[in-house]
């Protein structure tokens, strides 16, 4: 019988090491994923809006801060989680991070209400001072203790316009009367499309596209950068420039993640969200600059409406509503004072 040559042997042997170390190094990724911190992120975002492109940042400035201690991995589409339920998420420890809004936090911080209210925050250096100042880190505070998540950044989500299918000549609230005008499926936000005089109707961002296709609704409100990611603008023909709401999205992280962190860890991630948010910021606010000409060309009109005659019925309709009941006294003046 034919004896394995010499030759073969060794290149068994080579083969049989090299496995060996193969399964080695794979057991060493293996262990090293195991340490890495998962970072989950969750977000209904469409991937080419600012405030989903921004986690690519937050990804990259954590992976180059903290070399191999983070396993972030990015969920648009709200493919994770439904809109509006990541808060809940992050509490129970099921998601790491997410950008959530005013709408998301007043239901447990009441007071936050104030800034679901149409026409408070004037523009978005308004908004980063209040936020970056003592009223957010009073309000942050809060949030913390009732909802269980840290706010690391505020992001500017863009000012909200009305978006109709068909055209329609809107000057004041009252040009709203009977329009279905979707907002998001909670109470606050339902509230806001009531107050700008239209019938609100609940729906999840990703079935804004289709509803508009369909005629199930008459309209949506959302930040012109948004309309053009979501491509609403394929399936309506109007813009109405009510600015009824300069929106603010907050980066936030699981307090049962944020706790477990080291203080070096705790500023490369709270570092990393302020890079992301800046990057967001300084994009959209570029854009919405912009943006009103691309419309046109895809032949939609883009009116302005009298947005004092919006403004007063807006603010008016707050000022009696039991949410103002909830504001801290003095609070509006202070968020007014802020220069
Ligand atoms: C929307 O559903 O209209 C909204 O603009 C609400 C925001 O709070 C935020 O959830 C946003 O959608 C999503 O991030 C999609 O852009």
């Amino acid at each position: 019988m034919k004896t394995i040559s010499s030759t073969r042997r060794s290149l068994l042997a080579t083969g049989v090491a090299a496995l060996a170390t193969g399964a080695a190094l794979s057991l060493g990724t293996a262990a090293l994923a195991q340490t890495k911190v998962p970072m989950r992120i969750s977000t209904p975002a469409v991937p080419d809006d600012w405030h989903a492109k921004m986690w690519t940042v937050f990804k990259d400035a954590l992976d180059a801060s903290s070399p191999n201690q983070f396993d972030t991995q990015i969920n648009l589409n709200a493919s994770l989680f439904k809109q509006g339920t990541e808060p809940a998420a992050m509490a129970r420890g099921n998601l790491e991070l997410s950008a959530i809004s005013a709408f998301d936090m007043a239901k447990l911080v009441p007071e936050f209400s104030i800034f679901t209210a149409g026409y408070v925050v004037r523009d978005p250096a308004h908004q980063q001072k209040v936020f970056n100042g003592p009223i957010g880190e009073g309000l942050f505070k809060t949030v913390s203790e009732k909802m269980d998540v840290t706010i690391l950044a505020t992001a500017y989500l863009g000012t909200r316009q009305v978006n109709l299918r068909e055209v329609r000549n809107v000057r004041t609230p009252a040009d709203l009367k009977g329009v279905k005008l979707r907002m998001p499926g909670t109470k606050e936000w339902l509230f806001l499309g009531e107050a700008l005089g239209a019938t609100a109707t609940p729906l999840a961002f990703g079935e804004v596209y289709l509803g508009l296709k369909t005629g199930t609704i008459d309209g949506q409100d959302n930040p012109l950068p948004t309309v053009r990611a979501a491509k609403f603008y394929e399936v309506t023909k109007q813009l109405v420039l009510t600015n009824h709401l300069v929106d603010s999205i907050f980066i936030a992280i699981s307090n049962k993640t944020w706790n477990a962190l080291t203080p070096a860890q705790r500023q490369n991630v709270r570092a990393a969200a302020q890079a992301a948010a800046q990057y967001n910021n300084e994009n959209r606010i570029r854009e919405e600059g912009q943006i009103v000409d691309f419309f046109r060309q895809q032949g939609l009109q883009v009116t302005t409406p009298d947005v004092d005659a919006f403004r007063k019925a807006v603010q008016e309709t707050y000022a009696k509503s039991d949410y103002a009941q909830v504001w801290p006294a003095g609070l509006l003046d202070r968020i007014n004072a802020t220069r």
